[in-house]
């Protein structure tokens, strides 16, 4: 992809673990790629087509001073979550900094980090089936939405479904929305379940009556598997109600593992 380069650009400032550090200060070099689409720009030769490099210069120089810090992993950090939530065509940054007097007692050329940061697009079906259904699901999307590292970009429609597993309970209403998001798949599935617990979803029976369910279907085209991710989503494609919300928002999106597509699983599962 694209993108553009600032290399090197020198800041005095005054993170560092030890107090001497935050007293006097020091040299910090920041190298940054922003990765954008730069196609429209070099065809308009106009410069609101881009993102201007001396304003970014500018902008992370404040954004890297507004707090003296411990850790250059801490400052390179916030500098790529400033860029990621500023600027919006900016779609991933590499922030490295370095630290050429580094005080550590030695002789060297500098000590430094290097970091990688993006939007990434993830996909959430929603179910509810217990008080205000509607609302619940409303909720939840705005409390998600208002994270500063999360972005609701699309909502399905909602379906009234029937129980599927333990049916001895009231009908579902359920949907799926997109969002782009900073998170890693694990930040975010606690940001679910953290959101699940604020509308005092209360988990007694296993697959049983919830205000609120709340599950990643893909993020990116992750395929990965442990204690608290399992990505895509393992049974989403046996269940109508995770499909037929996703066929609104991603249709032709394709499944990582089954290499099909959203709107394939769909018919295989609705015939
Ligand atoms: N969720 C389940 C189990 N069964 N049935 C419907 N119709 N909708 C759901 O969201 C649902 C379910 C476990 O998460
Ligand atoms: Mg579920
Ligand atoms: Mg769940």
């Amino acid at each position: 992809m694209d993108r553009i380069r600032v290399k090197d650009l020198e800041i005095y400032s005054y993170h560092g673990v030890n107090i001497q550090e935050k007293e006097m200060g020091q040299r910090f070099i920041l190298s940054i790629d922003i990765f954008l689409d730069l196609r429209r720009a070099g065809k308009s030769d106009n410069l609101l087509d881009t993102v201007n490099y001396a304003q970014l210069c500018y902008d992370v120089e404040n954004e890297f001073n507004r707090e003296k810090l411990d850790l250059i992993e801490t400052a390179a950090e916030k500098v790529a979550a400033y860029v990621l939530k500023n600027y919006k065509p900016v779609e991933k940054i590499i922030v490295e900094i370095k630290k050429p007097w580094a005080p550590i007692g030695k002789p060297l050329e500098y000590a430094s980090v290097k970091i990688e940061r993006g939007w990434h697009t993830a996909y959430i079906a929603v179910g509810s089936n217990l008080g205000d259904k509607h609302k619940n699901i409303r909720d939840a999307i705005d409390i998600i939405n208002a994270s500063s590292e999360c972005c609701v970009t699309k909502i399905s429609s909602l379906y009234e479904t029937k129980p599927v597993g333990f049916v001895e309970q009231d009908d579902f209403l359920n949907g799926a929305f997109e969002i782009r998001t900073l998170m890693t798949p694990h930040e975010l599935m606690d940001k679910l379940l953290e959101t699940e617990k604020l509308l005092k979803r209360e988990r007694i029976i296993h697959w049983g009556p919830r205000t609120i369910d709340l599950d990643i279907i893909f993020y990116d085209d992750l395929i990965i598997w442990d204690e608290k991710v399992i990505l895509p989503h393992p049974r989403m494609e046996e269940r109508l109600f995770v499909l037929k919300p996703m066929c609104d928002i991603a249709p032709y999106l394709i499944h990582p593992v089954l290499k099909k597509r959203v709107v394939d699983l769909y018919e295989e599962q609705n015939t």
